[in-house]
């Protein structure tokens, strides 16, 4: 029993130290923030499966990480889109996407290129910008970093993540979604995740 308390002793410590040194981190470095959102697995055995979702920001860049276990690689079938309400007003953006969102912007990643659509409201469609994301997919992780400028600077947004299995791109630019397999995270039917930067 005895030989078993310095043990308990030495681990309070080393814990001790690691919470010191992320405060430390943290306090020089007060303008990165994070968060990690979890998506349930194997929804649709036939579709790619997203695990996780990290949104991270230094005020310049908003990156977004997404875990997809089922797919080290990315295929010329497979898609990926993130539904960003900047404002997180239903009132403002497109409200046909997302139950609850109103849809300021999407990040699309397909066939081997990434673009950043906004809403314009007047005219009431998706219109390509030229500020377009930086994108990797290595070991079945996206990574997508934009300018937050790119999204006017949110503080405090809501979004939402899908990828596909199955898209087939048309001669004229059209997805057929025919045979698509999504994923969607969060779920479909819970609106959309909070990120406060
Ligand atoms: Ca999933
Ligand atoms: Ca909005």
């Amino acid at each position: 029993m005895l030989r078993g308390v310095p043990r308990i002793v030495v681990s309070a410590g080393v814990l001790v130290s690691i919470a010191a040194v992320i405060a430390s981190v943290g306090a020089a470095t007060p303008r990165l923030h994070s968060a990690l959102y979890r998506d349930a697995r194997d929804e649709d055995p036939g579709a790619p499966d997203i695990t996780r979702v990290a949104v991270s920001d230094d005020r310049r860049n908003v990156t977004f990480r997404v875990w997809v276990a089922n797919r080290p690689d990315a295929t010329n079938d497979m898609g990926l889109q993130i539904v960003i309400d900047s404002d997180r007003r239903q009132a403002t953006g497109n409200q046909m996407l997302v139950y609850s969102l109103g849809a300021d912007y999407l990040v699309q990643m397909l066939g081997g290129t990434a673009r950043l659509l906004r809403w314009a409201g007047a005219s009431n469609r998706w219109l390509v910008t030229p500020l377009q994301p930086s994108w990797s997919y290595i070991s079945g992780r996206a990574t997508i970093r934009l300018r937050a400028s790119a999204l006017r600077n949110p503080s405090d947004f809501s979004f939402e993540v899908s990828v596909a299995s199955g898209l087939i791109v048309d001669g004229d630019g059209t997805i057929d979604i025919t045979t698509a397999q999504f994923d969607f995270a969060p779920d479909a039917g819970h609106g959309g995740w909070r990120y406060r930067a």
